[in-house]
């Protein structure tokens, strides 16, 4: 059995799938990823000066204005084939209206990326686990979170402020060195541990603890299925790599409702 057929065997066997995404779903949508060769983010910018609380800290005004770019770059792009197909299955079985053979009961869309692509593509409750690149929040903790893009700001080039507080505002994403936001987190491990199918499509599998998230699953009894171009480490204990491109694979992986 050639290694498409078992994929597709082990999604239609499945009952409560848990889809895990890095930012290799959304390239094809010309997001760029962190970490590949040439068109990665890491190879150009530096992740101590524009993804930590320290770098913010030292000198706000490139951080702002990064996010800043990365945020038109995202309002620009489209969902891609694969962000839709994913929205399809998991709104169909998220209903409970398809708990019936060969239907999976529920379905988690857990996601690293901070461009919101899933839900625009139609998924509803996306677990978000590295935050909301159009979102800002209070760098000083007071609790303020909203739209990045409706903060006012006397100079574009530097953070507003905080409209609660008057701090500074930051991006409300997951820097290096930062927890991960508790609800989201619980809840994805909660998924993994409950899944018997986890689809991990378009990431490295190297930072944590998000990566460790497949593995979870594996322990708990779940088949894995691996999506993308390259081998990485998930790949050690998947059931299944496909190698190629998410937005060729992942409507092929899972098919729109023939019910
Ligand atoms: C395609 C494709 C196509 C291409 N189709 N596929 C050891 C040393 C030092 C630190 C650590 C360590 N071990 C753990 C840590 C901590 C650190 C970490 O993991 N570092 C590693 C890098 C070593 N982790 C953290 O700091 C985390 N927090 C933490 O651990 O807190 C602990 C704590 C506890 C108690 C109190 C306080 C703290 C936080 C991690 C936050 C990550 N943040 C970022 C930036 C988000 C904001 C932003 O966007 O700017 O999140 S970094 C970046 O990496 C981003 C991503 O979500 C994340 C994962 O990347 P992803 O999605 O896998 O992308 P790539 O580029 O790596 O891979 C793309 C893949 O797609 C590749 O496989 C391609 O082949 C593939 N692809 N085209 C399908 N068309
Ligand atoms: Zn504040």
């Amino acid at each position: 059995m050639d290694a498409f057929t078992r994929a597709r065997d082990l999604v239609a066997g499945a009952s409560r799938i848990v889809v895990f995404t890095g930012a290799g779903v959304s390239a094809e949508s010309g997001i760029p990823t962190f970490r590949d060769a040439l068109t990665g983010l890491w190879e150009r910018y530096d992740p101590h000066q524009l993804a930590t609380e320290e770098g913010f800290a030292a000198d706000p005004a490139p951080v702002w204005q990064w996010y800043a770019s990365r945020r038109a770059r995202v309002r620009e792009a489209a969902p891609n084939p694969a962000h839709y197909a994913i929205a399809r299955l998991a709104n169909r079985c998220n209903r409970g209206v398809d708990v019936h053979l060969g239907v999976p009961v529920s379905v988690h869309v857990i996601t690293q990326n901070v461009d919101g692509l899933h839900a625009r593509a139609g998924a509803s409750d996306v677990i978000e686990l590295h935050g909301n690149i159009a979102r800002a929040k209070c760098f000083d903790g007071c609790g303020w979170v909203g739209d990045a893009d409706a903060l006012e700001a006397a100079d574009a080039r530097l953070p507003p402020h905080c409209p609660a507080c008057g701090a500074q505002a930051r991006p409300d994403v997951v820097w290096f060195g930062e927890e991960l936001p508790a609800l989201a987190w619980a809840r994805a491990e909660e998924a993994c541990a409950k899944s018997d199918l986890c689809v991990v499509v378009g990431t490295s599998g190297l930072v944590y603890p998000a990566a460790g998230l497949p593995s979870i699953a594996r322990q708990s009894g779940a088949h894995v299925i691996v999506v993308g171009p390259e081998e990485g480490p998930i790949d050690a204990f998947a059931d299944v790599s496909l190698r190629g491109e998410a937005g060729a694979l992942v409507p092929e992986l899972l098919p729109a409702a023939t019910n």
